[in-house]
């Protein structure tokens, strides 16, 4: 059995690899699967949506799906772009439009009020309709102009105190250690284990 990220974030692809990179599983992406048409996301709720694209690909792959459903979330924007993150600027989704955005609704606010946070949901679903929900968070602060050109998304404008250092400029180990994501998949971990084991 494998396990399959329903994802076609070739930014989520490569964190996740290397966080089970330790389970010894076989992990493939979407991009083995081509024949797997976009999956509409027209949830209110990260929980929806990580559901909807897991149970989509279990049942279309007949094997454990993985899915990641996350956003980003500015106090000062109400919650805003959540789970609207990878289309905030409209169609095409374009990370330079959303982040040019972001800056643009958060001209004039200052540092204290730039509190924002990444939520990322993960579903485990498999092919027999077995499923597990798993979250995680990391908060931090919207920066005043894009730092750093690693990770993808809106990591240049993510700041981290704890590091002085934008989710831009820590390397993917790093970002992998603290980030929304490495939290709900750590989560994952025993899930992934037992749900491989019965499929
Ligand atoms: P899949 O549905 O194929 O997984 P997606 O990018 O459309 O890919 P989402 O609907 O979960 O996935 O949207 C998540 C968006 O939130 C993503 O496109 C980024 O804009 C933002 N985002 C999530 N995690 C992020 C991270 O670690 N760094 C930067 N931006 C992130
Ligand atoms: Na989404």
């Amino acid at each position: 059995a494998r396990l399959v990220l329903a994802t076609r974030n070739e930014g989520k692809v490569r964190e996740m690899a290397a966080l089970l990179a330790p389970l010894g599983v076989e992990v493939v992406s979407l991009s083995s699967y081509p024949e797997i048409e976009e999956i509409p996301e027209e949830g209110d709720t990260f929980e929806a949506n990580a559901l909807t694209k897991a149970r989509m690909v279990a049942a279309r792959t007949g094997q454990l799906a993985l899915a990641d459903d996350s956003g980003l979330e500015v106090d000062v924007l109400d919650g805003a772009p959540g789970v609207h993150s990878a289309r905030f600027a409209g169609e095409p989704r374009d990370d330079g439009r959303n982040n040019e955005k972001l800056l643009r609704l958060l001209e004039g606010v200052p540092w204290d009020k730039r509190r924002a946070r990444f939520r990322c949901v993960i579903a485990l679903v498999t092919a027999e309709g077995t499923e597990r929900l798993t979250e995680g968070t990391c908060e931090g602060f919207i920066g005043y102009e894009p730092r750093g050109t690693k990770g993808f998304g809106y990591d240049p404008l993510f700041y981290v105190p704890e590091y002085d250092m934008t989710f831009g400029e820590l390397d993917l180990a790093t970002k992998n250690r603290i980030s929304h994501r490495g939290r709900a998949l750590a989560k994952a971990f025993g899930a992934v284990t037992e749900l491989l084991e019965l499929s």
